[in-house]
């Protein structure tokens, strides 16, 4: 990836393994100097903040601090090496979508009309939507809750997100889930996100490896958040796409915060994506918040995918920009720090940033927005009205009935080449699959 992209030559960070990136670490004496080796990152940013979240005890029990510059200017968009004028507003819409589809169900909750709570991915649109913009349509995503904007760039409607929040009888689980939890292996190639935090990367690399045997050569994408990627099998699924050279595009969304747990108090490297170096893969860093930024480094970790080199971590550094949930008022993220993000927001800055260009005048985007607004207000309103499920269909589809679930394979039987010093012939190559 860095030899292709050679205007970010200047943009690359190289690792010292002598340092932790938050200052020096001494090294055990047996490491004499010259057996360092370093390792270099990606790093598309225009701007680097500068500041850590501290843990202090008060007298009614913690609070957390920052410490650090929060008084930077906010920086421009940067430009795109792959995507034109078209693209670019295609995500700027696919990114309002997102926030007013949210604000609509914000609403929506308070009118008491969901059942459950509601997950926002308020302040990462950028990330949900310009990355699932880098996939073609045959290729695979597997979103996890804050990527709504994901669901909507890959083919959902905004009704159908609504009627899942509401449990209606229409709604993609018929109101058996609620929430984002749905997917589509049939049509739009969407696996359902798992609770289970880091359980997505493994399947997502089994999905990889289905098409590696059927000669396809895709991309598959997914998303991990900043305390989501200590777990055990985040290691383990991306590992075994490390060590495979499966076509995996690892999203890790560092937002600062894992529930109330801020992200400095989660992990000792400077960033995630210096995580990439024990995979032995690229690590890639953007600014989550810049939709060119995560559009040109999901492109090309895609593209390293279908060229069959092998899965990126690409770490996007944003804000969660509300609770973890509805129910979550994040009192405890100091208010400097969404002061912060808030001149950041990813939408208002793509915004300006598109008229700037010239790309979209005053009007076009009032007519853009009004679009969203129409769209929006009818899927609400059909998504009101729609049934709720039948009390009695609780039952069924709980359990298997004859013939209720058959499930076809997809593609069919993949095409194996036989060579003379290849003992795998199409019988075993099928049974390999079952
Ligand atoms: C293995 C596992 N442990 C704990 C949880 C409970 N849990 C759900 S979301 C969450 C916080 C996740 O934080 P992060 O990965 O940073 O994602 P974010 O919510 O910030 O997008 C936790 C601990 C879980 N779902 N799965
Ligand atoms: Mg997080």
């Amino acid at each position: 990836m860095a030899k292709k992209n050679k205007r970010n030559s200047s943009h690359k960070r190289t690792i010292d393994p002598k340092s932790n990136g938050r200052g020096p670490r001494s090294l055990p004496r047996a490491c004499a100097p010259t057996s360092a080796r370093t390792y270099t990152l990606v790093d598309y940013r225009l701007e680097k903040p500068r500041f850590t979240v501290r843990q202090v005890r008060v007298e009614e029990g913690i609070r957390y601090e920052v410490e650090g510059d929060l008084s930077r200017p906010v920086p421009p968009i940067r430009d795109s090496q792959y995507l034109d004028p078209k693209q670019s507003i295609e995500i700027y819409r696919w990114m309002l979508l997102n926030r007013k589809m949210e604000t609509a169900l914000e609403n929506l909750y308070k009118q008491g009309k969901v059942v459950g709570g509601v997950y926002f991915g308020w302040g990462q649109e950028a990330c949900s939507c310009a990355s699932a913009y880098a996939l073609k349509p045959e290729e695979w995503l597997g979103p996890m809750i804050r990527n709504q904007g994901s669901l909507l760039v890959r083919g959902f409607s905004a009704r159908d997100v609504m009627m899942q929040y509401m449990a209606k009888a229409g709604s993609p689980t018929r109101g058996r889930d609620a929430s984002s939890h749905f997917g589509d292996i049939q049509e739009r190639n969407v696996v359902a996100p798992i609770s289970t935090l880091g359980d997505l990367i493994p399947v997502l690399a089994g999905v990889a490896l289905g098409a590696r045997l059927q000669g396809r050569k895709i991309a598959v994408m997914t998303y991990i958040g900043d305390g989501g990627q200590s777990t055990g099998v985040t290691y383990e699924g991306l590992n075994f796409a490390a060590v495979q050279r499966l076509g995996l595009v690892l999203f890790v969304e560092n937002n600062l915060w894992g529930y109330s747990t801020p992200a400095d108090l989660q992990f000792l490297v400077k960033d995630l994506a210096e995580r990439a170096i024990a995979y032995g893969i690229p690590g890639v860093i953007v600014d989550g918040t810049d939709a060119c930024q995560v559009y040109d480094a999901a492109h090309e970790a895609c593209e390293r995918a279908r060229r069959g080199e092998g899965p990126t971590l690409i770490e996007a550094k944003m804000m969660r920009m509300k609770g973890h949930a509805i129910h979550d008022a994040a009192d405890y993220v100091p208010k400097s720090l969404v002061e912060y993000w808030r001149k950041r927001d990813p939408i208002a800055r793509f915004e300006a940033y598109l008229l700037k260009k010239k790309w979209l005048t005053a009007r076009q985007n009032q007519d853009l927005i009004a679009g969203v607004d129409r769209e929006l207000e009818a899927d609400r309103e059909f998504a009101v009205n729609s049934p709720m499920p039948e009390p009695e269909s609780a039952a069924g589809g709980l359990y298997c009935n004859d013939g209720c679930h058959t499930i076809r394979p997809k593609y069919g039987i993949p095409k194996v080449t036989a060579t003379k010093s290849s003992a795998l012939s199409e019988a075993s190559g099928t049974v390999h699959l079952k």
